[in-house]
């Protein structure tokens, strides 16, 4: 098991960049095997690497442009698996977005996983802060669609009181990741 102390996340942080540029720090949530780490990769380097369950937690950064200005994006992919799932919290402070990966052609866990992003958008540090869910898998045949999963994620409720938006993506193919990207820059605050 590799849990870090906070402390080590912001020397990571501060270590990698160390500039006055405006940051924004992005969670990169879901159930183990929801694509993740796929999705943080193909963005970083719009590769398809193979991936292994992610024990702790993959961090990348990217420059992105909001509002003609650059800002420097943390993205914290955490590991998704049911033991990993406690550590969540020790991200929360100081995230600006969540982003919430759901396997879209997983009908089997979609309970288990609206249980999770439930649970997650109580906290209080993450009030207010806005949501973009990723139905991914998209390439998968049978996949559910964005009206399916907004339905039974019940999002207009739980989402009340932030900003949400539900992109359907593919990980694998690189179907709607860099809108999901765009989407996230423009609705950090
Ligand atoms: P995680 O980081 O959320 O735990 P991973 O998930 O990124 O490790 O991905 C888990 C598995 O799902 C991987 O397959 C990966 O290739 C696959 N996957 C991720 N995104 C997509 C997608 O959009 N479409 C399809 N078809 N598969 C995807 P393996 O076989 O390596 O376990
Ligand atoms: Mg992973």
């Amino acid at each position: 098991m590799c849990v870090y102390p906070m402390s080590l996340y912001v020397h990571v942080a501060m270590g990698l960049r160390g500039s006055k540029q405006p940051e924004a720090h992005v969670l990169l949530l879901g159930l183990d095997n929801a694509g993740k780490s796929t999705l943080l990769y193909k963005l970083k380097h719009n590769a398809c690497v193979s991936t292994v369950p992610t024990i702790g937690f993959n961090v990348e950064m990217f420059d992105a442009r909001k509002n003609r200005k650059s800002i420097a994006l943390t993205v914290w992919d955490v590991g998704g698996q049911g033991k990993m799932r406690k550590h969540w919290t020790s991200f929360y402070q100081d995230a600006a977005a969540v982003v919430f990966v759901v396997d879209s052609s997983s009908r089997g866990r979609l309970e288990e996983a609206r249980r999770e992003l439930e649970n997650t958008l109580r906290s209080e540090q993450l009030r207010g802060r806005p949501l973009v869910l990723l139905a991914n898998k998209q390439d998968v045949n049978g996949a559910l669609t964005v009206t399916e999963i907004k339905d039974k994620f019940n999002l207009n409720k739980i989402c009340s009181d932030r900003d949400w938006f539900v992109q359907p993506c593919s990980a694998s193919t690189g179907f709607g990741v860099e809108e999901a990207f765009r989407r996230v820059v423009q609705m950090v605050k």
